[in-house]
């Protein structure tokens, strides 16, 4: 029976996918590399330093770059990055989102948030969403990031819950690998024919009640 709800942030809970797209095509135009939409797709659920090292390796740069001038480059994305995430309100959380959350707490269900994003916890302030989650793990304390389980299994955790009695929601396939192997069923919020392996897909949280996950 489902105890527990376990969230991913991009993709699911906001539309910040667009804002990391902006901030990571400015950082690679600015080292020479052109990157497009599709290419960006790779880039969702994967930690700011593995993003930075993809991008490198699509614009056959991964060696030009000592550790400090990588570690400069992340920074400089974030920072952009941070002030485009300024302008979010209440309103950029995605459809559905709001209602799905209080419809969990009316029913004491308990929410976490899994997220590879070191600024989650800004994020879910902006939109006014903290006070829904009992806990967001920190990435920073990962040993492996996505599609690795352990971060799903921390957020589980968090509710003093077994990853087999959550259900986990994630748009990215790495975060679908990741809730799969660790025994959690999983919602995927996408298109048909993406996201291999979820249980359920659906487009967004309009799409679906607590009630009809209570009996999963
Ligand atoms: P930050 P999620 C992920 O969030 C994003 O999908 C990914 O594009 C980003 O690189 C990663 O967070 C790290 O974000 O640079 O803010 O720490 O989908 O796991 O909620
Ligand atoms: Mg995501």
């Amino acid at each position: 029976m489902m105890k527990g709800l376990v969230f991913d942030l991009d993709g699911v809970l906001a539309d910040t996918a667009k804002y990391h797209y902006i901030a990571w095509k400015q950082l690679a135009m600015e080292i020479g590399i052109t990157i497009d939409e599709a290419f960006n797709e790779q880039l969702k659920g994967i930690s700011r330093q593995e993003s930075l090292a993809r991008i490198l390796a699509y614009g056959g740069k991964s060696r030009d770059f000592s550790e400090e001038e990588l570690t400069i480059l992340a920074e400089n994305k974030n920072r952009h990055y941070v002030e485009l995430l300024e302008q979010l309100t209440p309103a950029d959380a995605l459809p559905g989102v709001t209602r799905f959350l209080a419809e969990a707490r009316a029913q004491n269900i308990p929410c976490s948030v899994a997220s590879a994003s070191k600024n989650a916890p800004f994020i879910l302030n902006k939109l006014a969403l903290d006070d829904y989650f009992v806990g967001v793990v920190d990435p920073s304390a990962l040993n492996k990031g996505k599609p690795h389980p352990e971060i799903f299994v921390k957020a589980a955790a968090l509710m003093r819950l077994q990853p087999n009695e959550v259900i986990g929601f994630e748009d990215a396939q790495a975060g679908i690998d990741g809730i799969k192997a660790c025994g959690m069923y999983a919602v995927g919020i996408g298109e048909a024919g993406q996201l291999k392996g979820a249980d359920r897909l659906i487009s967004d949280l309009t799409e679906i009640s607590i009630e009809e996950l209570i009996s999963l």
